[in-house]
């Protein structure tokens, strides 16, 4: 971090309602949209960390909505687990910082709108699941948190990036980034562009069910990919799920099918070397067995109905959005080597390619476990 940049970050942090002595800052996690920082405070002697993040305002265009709907969400949250008894609570779900005048953010000298949370120590997050127990946690945790939010009362929650999972707002933004194509970069990508194409129609089913009003809009986090969920390192127990500058309106399908897209795979999602993405089974299983126990309560059938598409249709759509970013110039993910993009992208159509070899298996999965779970009525 250059000298002016650390002087900017230290005069913000001194605005939040911290006590201690600042002892150290450092750069934090691998998310492709915020810039995240750690801080370690020194509080009569004890030491305690927070996280500072600067929401990326190209992405986020009001940010005082994302931290209203953020405040909203986790007071929700932890008001249920304190009337439930719940030990470990500031574990399990974020809290926010306030700044010393009490708002839930903090703007710096530029104009930059800066949040703090505690720091949940003790926990990770995975790039790749590590076992099909994990992948049963990491399922339970993302249905855990829609559940929580299933009663949350008061107004709709803001649309922080409207559109965010609507197909056809994707395939617009695909076909502006080919047709004006800055770089010249799309004759070398005939083959993706190819799979984008032929992939139009079939990719709409999820955005087009929850616009014609067959499935139930509901509350659900948008970014479930499994780098966004917290596992205890002693117990390896789903904590909470982080980065909820998505919480919004949309479908639970949505956050299963980003799941399936993160971990019913065991290559990384800018894995190089294609002949390692491929969908499994066993884990797929396993996440959507743990996300049922918590969410098969409240699905509706139209929703069940659904699952087996929900995996494609996400991994579709973060393929669609890497291959526009890649034609557009990289303006919108952070990348850490030339044609980072491009790789994500092919692998999600990689693993779109083993889903659909693997299709008879994804249903039967499916069909059999929502009718273990399936709420009664349903
Ligand atoms: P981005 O939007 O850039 O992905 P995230 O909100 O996901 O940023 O934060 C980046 C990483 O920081 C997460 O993947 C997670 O590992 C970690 N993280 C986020 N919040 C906390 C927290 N309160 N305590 C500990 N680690 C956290
Ligand atoms: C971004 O913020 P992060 O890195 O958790 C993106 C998601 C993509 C993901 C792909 C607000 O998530 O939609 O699925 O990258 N978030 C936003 O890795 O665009
Ligand atoms: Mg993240």
């Amino acid at each position: 971090m250059n000298a002016a940049r650390l002087s900017l970050l230290r005069s913000v942090i001194g605005e939040f309602a911290l006590l201690g002595d600042l002892e150290e800052l450092e750069p934090f996690g691998t998310g492709h949209i915020n810039d995240t920082f750690a801080s370690r405070f020194r509080q009569a002697g004890t030491p305690v960390r927070y996280l500072h993040q600067r929401v990326n305002e190209t992405v986020f265009r009001r940010p005082d909505e994302v931290m209203e709907n953020i405040v909203r969400v986790t007071g929700h949250i932890a008001s249920a687990l304190e009337k439930a008894g719940a030990a470990d609570r500031s574990r399990k779900v974020l809290t926010v910082v306030r700044s010393r005048d009490g708002e839930p953010f903090v703007r710096d000298a530029e104009g930059g709108w800066w949040r703090s949370y505690l720091f949940i120590e003790s926990a990770r997050t995975f790039e790749v699941a590590d076992s099909p127990s994990q992948a049963r946690t990491l399922g339970a945790c993302v249905g855990r948190f829609q559940l929580q939010l299933a009663d949350l009362g008061g107004p709709r929650l803001r649309e922080t990036i409207p559109g965010f999972h609507d197909m056809g707002r994707r395939y617009e933004a695909f076909d502006a980034a080919l047709s004006s194509d800055p770089l010249g970069r799309a004759e070398a990508v005939a083959r993706e562009i190819g799979f984008m194409e032929a992939n139009r129609e079939r990719g709409a089913v999820l955005a087009r069910a929850l616009g014609d009003g067959l499935i139930p809009e509901r509350i659900c986090h948008n970014d479930t990919k499994m780098n966004n969920i917290l596992i205890d390192e002693g117990s390896g127990e789903g904590l909470c799920v982080t980065d909820l500058d998505t919480v919004m309106p949309g479908s639970p399908l949505y956050d299963v099918g980003d799941l399936v897209r993160t971990v019913a795979t065991r290559a990384a999602e800018d894995e190089r070397d294609l002949s390692r993405v491929a969908f499994d089974p066993v884990f797929f299983r396993a996440l959507l067995d743990g996300y049922l126990s918590e969410a098969g309560a409240f699905l509706e059938r139209a929703e069940t109905e659904l699952l087996a598409e929900a995996g494609r249709t996400i991994t579709h759509i973060m393929g669609l959005r890497f291959l526009t970013d890649y034609l557009a110039g990289d303006a919108y993910y952070r990348i850490s080597r030339q044609g980072h993009n491009l790789d994500r992208c092919r692998t999600q159509i990689a693993l779109i390619e083993s889903m659909d070899a693997q299709r008879e298996a994804i249903d039967e999965t499916v069909g059999e476990l929502t009718a273990r779970y399936a709420r009664s009525g349903a």
